[in-house]
């Protein structure tokens, strides 16, 4: 199981009590359609993915961004279970979704970088350590039923 210390449960309390969900979550899943165009092929029935454009005034990514960043809410609130949190999850976007882990670590990336360039100086490397391993917790959380 995973330790978590004082200071990394107050950095992640710190950084998801302060997520604005709307704005972060259509950036971070907007980043990643972009930046990895194969990411793409997930949300077909999504409409216009066409450009770079399209993708960021897209209201479906949008909302989704924000059901994302509300998945990762229940992994903040069960820091101590992030494995059991996610196995339905983890089930549905491996045999319904049939989405490549890989694009997990992907998303979460896209989401550090939103996420630090909001924090500006405040996002210090005890900070992005925290957070770090608290993604990467979630990011093998999520994969654990592919296996
Ligand atoms: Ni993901 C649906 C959470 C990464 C493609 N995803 C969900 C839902 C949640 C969620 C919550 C809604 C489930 C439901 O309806 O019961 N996804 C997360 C989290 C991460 C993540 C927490 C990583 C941090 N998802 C990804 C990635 C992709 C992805 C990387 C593809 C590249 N997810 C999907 C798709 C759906 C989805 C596709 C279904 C969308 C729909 O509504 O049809």
């Amino acid at each position: 199981m995973v330790e978590w210390t004082d200071q990394e449960r107050t950095i992640i309390n710190g950084i998801m009590t302060s997520l604005d969900y709307e704005d972060v979550g259509a950036k971070a899943l907007c980043r990643c359609l972009i930046v990895y165009p194969w990411t793409q092929r997930y949300f077909g029935a999504f409409g216009n993915l066409y450009n770079a454009e399209a993708i960021k005034t897209n209201p479906q990514i949008a909302a989704h961004g924000v059901k994302i960043l509300h998945g990762l809410d229940r992994a903040y609130k069960n820091m101590d279970n992030i494995k059991e949190t996610y196995a339905e999850l983890s089930v549905l976007h491996s045999e319904k979704l049939h989405v490549d882990p890989d694009n997990f670590r992907l998303l979460a990336d896209c989401l550090t970088i939103v996420i630090a360039s909001k924090m500006g100086n405040a996002f210090k490397p005890d900070v992005q350590a925290a957070w770090q391993k608290f993604l990467s917790v979630v990011v093998s959380a999520l994969g654990r039923q592919y296996h």
